[in-house]
């Protein structure tokens, strides 16, 4: 199902990629909850393939449904859903059930949990060979068959038709929704047969109804179907009962705000672009695998690592009405495969937050301010429309929604410098991205809109960020 349940107007998640439970509460209590996020996807949770050196990539090679992985046990999860339910911030679950681990000798869990991944034995679920697709590699993506009924990377592949497997699937994910969550994030989709996740999914049971969810509530559901348009597996195979990641999203933008393309032609953006229609797609700038060069997208994807130009295009996903949007938040990488910052013990290191910085290896991107802003821009201008679009036929581009919220972005090496249309009401309202509203008092730029809905907009080519935002949650 399509809708993500969050709390009131509450409209964005943020991946906190292999982030403890414990934090991942802390983070709901201290920081999302007030600031008006409307929930957390959580890496994968179910008992993993412990590997050597500890790779992030280990929490998709799973060895039994047991919750128990280095983000923590099986009660440290229920301890973080409930308090960040009662922060009004939602929690959705990367579920992993397109394959088990790949070879592996010996093959042990972070459970403890073993397998013979050879024989396909998995006795911690258990699955035995018979739940299993025959052995054959995945190397041609326009053959949906071979897709589906192949191996990913050497990882061997369940068969989703088996009503053994069905029920494995079901049993994991029901016990997942009792603990409290709101939905789930089915990994690598593309690769199971639409047929059989229809049938998985209208098993599952409802939301649970003491973690506050309305009687008959069914789960979020959103499929990472990387269809770029040119393979045998179609996205739009996958929109009649949950939504889609929309791989062309982050794509995109990404060659807009590197110069590739200009920004006026998003003003048809959603449409035309060959993108999914807004209610099935879930989007994002980047996700843990394509900025390190994982799944699709290469070198065009923008991340932390371009900090400027990752700010503009993520403030213009926030901006924009298009899709369910989700904030990524990363640790610190060079080396693609390494794993979170952790002790020799394999331990993870929490993040160290003072005054929205994190250390310890930790970027937090969602505390970065110009995206935490968006993110509050976004909630205010609810389902309002893109109204008053202006470009000065090149990288300059404003639009405000409806009469709720303004933004201008200017990709240029030129000034932007002019009285533009924000559809607000008149008065004075704080800039979100070089300040915010302190006490009574706007610490960044005050921008005044007059009784005909203009105001004077200026961002130097040189500002320290190229976009401007003012919304009606903050006059000043
Ligand atoms: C690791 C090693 C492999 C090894 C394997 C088994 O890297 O060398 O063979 O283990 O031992 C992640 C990592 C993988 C990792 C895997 C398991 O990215 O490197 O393998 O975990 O540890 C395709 C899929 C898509 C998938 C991307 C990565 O369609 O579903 O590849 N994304 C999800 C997750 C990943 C995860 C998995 C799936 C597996 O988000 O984090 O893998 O659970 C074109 C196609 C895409 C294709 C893309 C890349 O763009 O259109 O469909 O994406 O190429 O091949
Ligand atoms: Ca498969």
């Amino acid at each position: 199902q399509k809708h993500p349940y969050y709390v009131d107007d509450r409209g964005t998640m943020v991946h906190l990629f292999e982030w403890k439970f414990q934090d991942i509460a802390r983070e709901c209590e201290e920081f999302l909850g007030p600031m008006g996020f409307g929930g957390v996807q959580v890496s994968p949770i179910h008992e993993n393939l412990i590997i050597p050196g500890r790779p992030w990539y280990e929490r998709y090679q799973p060895i039994s449904m047991k919750i128990h992985s280095r983000s923590g046990n099986v009660s440290e999860f229920q301890d973080m859903v409930r308090r960040c339910n009662a922060a009004d911030v939602r929690i959705y679950v990367d579920v992993v059930v397109n394959h088990m681990t790949g070879d592996a000798n010996p093959a042990r869990g972070v459970d403890g949990s073993t397998a013979e991944p050879s024989l396909k034995s998995y006795p911690a679920v258990p699955f035995t060979s018979a739940d299993f697709h025959r052995t054959c590699a995945i190397s041609n993506y326009q053959n949906a068959t071979e897709v589906r009924d192949c191996e990913l990377s050497g990882l061997h592949d369940l068969d989703q038709s088996k009503e053994h497997v069905r029920a494995a699937i079901v049993e994991y994910m029901d016990r997942i929704t009792d603990l409290g969550v709101a939905g789930f994030r089915i990994d690598a989709a593309k690769h199971m047969w639409p047929q059989d996740l229809r049938i998985i999914y209208s098993r599952l049971k409802n939301l649970s109804v003491s973690a506050g969810f309305p009687r008959n509530s069914r789960p979020f559901i959103y499929q990472e179907v990387i269809d770029l348009g040119n393979e045998g597996v179609k996205k739009a195979e996958y929109t009649d009962f949950g939504r889609v990641i929309e791989f062309n999203f982050g794509i995109v933008l990404g060659n807009m705000f590197r110069g590739l393309e200009p920004l006026k032609d998003l003003k048809n953006w959603g449409n035309g672009w060959g993108l999914l229609p807004s209610g099935d797609a879930l989007v994002m700038i980047d996700n843990h695998d394509n900025q390190r060069g994982h799944g699709a997208g290469g070198a065009t994807i923008l991340t932390y690592k371009d900090a400027r130009i990752y700010k503009m295009a993520t403030a213009f996903e926030l901006a924009h009405p298009y899709g369910t949007t989700r904030i990524m938040s990363s640790y610190s990488f060079t080396d693609p495969s390494v794993g979170p910052p952790a002790d020799s013990d394999g331990t993870i290191i929490s993040p160290k937050i003072t005054n929205n910085v994190c250390t310890n290896g930790w970027i937090c991107e969602h505390r970065w301010h110009q995206i935490y802003q968006m993110v509050i821009f976004r909630n205010v201008a609810k389902r309002s429309p893109v109204e008053n679009w202006w470009d000065n036929g090149n990288n300059q581009i404003s639009f405000s929604r409806g009469r709720l919220g303004f933004i201008a972005i200017n990709g240029e090496t030129e000034d932007l410098r002019g009285n533009l249309t924000t559809g607000l009401p008149a008065g004075k309202y704080c800039d979100v991205i070089s300040g915010e509203v302190r006490g009574n008092k706007c610490t960044g730029k005050t921008i005044e809109v007059t009784e005909n809905g203009k105001a004077f907009i200026e961002i130097p080519a040189n500002a320290d960020d190229g976009v401007l935002a003012i919304h009606i949650g903050r006059t000043s």
